[in-house]
């Protein structure tokens, strides 16, 4: 995982017309384990992934590519009834990549029967004229999956147009995901790669950091600060022993919050710090010096302005 950006413009693109590649969105109410099988679909970690719900902002692109194909994965923010600008951009997020992908990919938790948000979705791609893989995460924890996976199919009754089915675990099955990635590959039309073969996803190096600091952040803090905070990286410089130095910062809302994310005696922040820096180490496999910083953008997440320049536009 050393270069993490690539961009379309960068003129790499394979245009062969014997290769087949398009867009394939995944979908689905927050929490459900988008993130995760994006993950293991690549074989890397590109999104960041959390016990709390929303952890999606942005559409991250993963990208997969073999000899002939490529799919362009695009992650979604889970969908759900939003309370603030962030929230209404989020499921903007959305709209946009169910209106511009060749193939959706909706993920359920078969822990739970569906809920108002299951329905929000299942509203949402029924009736799209696009291959629809309908995915029963969490059979690892789920104690009657078969029945949960019955009552989500009942939700895209009326559909025309076939529905795949798959059962699996995200996290602990990489073999059903590569299973399932072999049918994605079967409905990519014929198109040349948007994508060079070599890269993962279409962030920055820089925003892929902010994501796994904004991942730590999410996972210590409590109630309402979670949703809070966002991230970013202002600087990455790799020295010459290896070193690579990341100068991040943790935004938040209210000056209020700001001791409450920095903790007493700064013991929090320490935390978050050390955790995404043990990630950031393991995921590039070099040793990180990573600054972190908490400022205040007042009400940054009803803010447009700010919104824009923490990325979310
Ligand atoms: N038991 C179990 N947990 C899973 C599985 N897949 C994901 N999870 C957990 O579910 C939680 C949510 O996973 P994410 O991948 O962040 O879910 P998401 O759908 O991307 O969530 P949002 O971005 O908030 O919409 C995390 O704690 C994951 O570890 C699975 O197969 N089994
Ligand atoms: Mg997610």
């Amino acid at each position: 995982m050393t270069d993490l950006s690539s961009s379309p413009e960068s003129g790499e693109a394979t245009t062969s017309s014997e290769t087949h590649s398009g867009f394939i969105a995944i979908v689905g109410k927050p929490n459900v384990g988008k993130s995760t099988l994006l993950n293991t679909f690549l074989g890397t970690k590109v999104a960041p992934t959390s016990p709390r719900p929303q952890t999606t902002r942005r559409g991250v692109r993963g990208i997969f590519t073999t000899e002939t194909q490529q799919i362009v994965f695009v992650d979604t923010p889970g969908l759900h009834k939003p309370k603030d600008a962030l929230g209404k951009y989020m499921n903007q997020e959305v709209q946009g990549a169910l209106a511009d992908v060749d193939a959706i990919i909706w993920v359920v938790d078969l822990r739970r029967p569906p809920g108002d948000e299951d329905e929000l979705v299942a509203r949402q791609v029924r009736d799209l004229p696009k291959p629809l893989f309908l995915v029963g995460n969490k059979t690892d924890a789920a104690k009657y999956p078969d029945e949960a996976m019955k009552l989500y199919r009942a939700l895209l009754e009326g559909r025309e147009g076939e529905v795949s089915e798959t059962m699996l675990s995200a996290q602990n099955n990489p073999a059903a995901v590569a299973t399932l990635r072999e049918q994605l590959l079967d409905v990519l039309p014929e198109n040349p790669f948007f994508f060079p073969n070599s890269g993962a996803s279409d962030q920055t190096r820089e925003q892929w950091a902010a994501e796994i600091i904004r991942e730590e952040a999410m996972k210590k803090l409590r109630e309402e600060l979670p949703y809070s905070v966002a991230t970013r990286v202002n600087d990455w410089t790799e020295r010459e022993d290896g070193l690579v130095r990341i100068e991040g910062e943790i935004i938040v809302e209210k000056s209020a919050h700001k001791g409450m994310v920095i903790g007493a005696g700064g013991k929090q922040l320490r935390e978050i710090g050390q955790a995404a820096r043990k990630q950031l180490e393991i995921l590039l496999n070099r040793k990180v010096f990573l600054g972190l910083e908490v400022i205040v953008i007042p009400g940054w997440r009803e803010d447009e302005e700010a919104l824009r320049e923490l990325g979310y536009e």
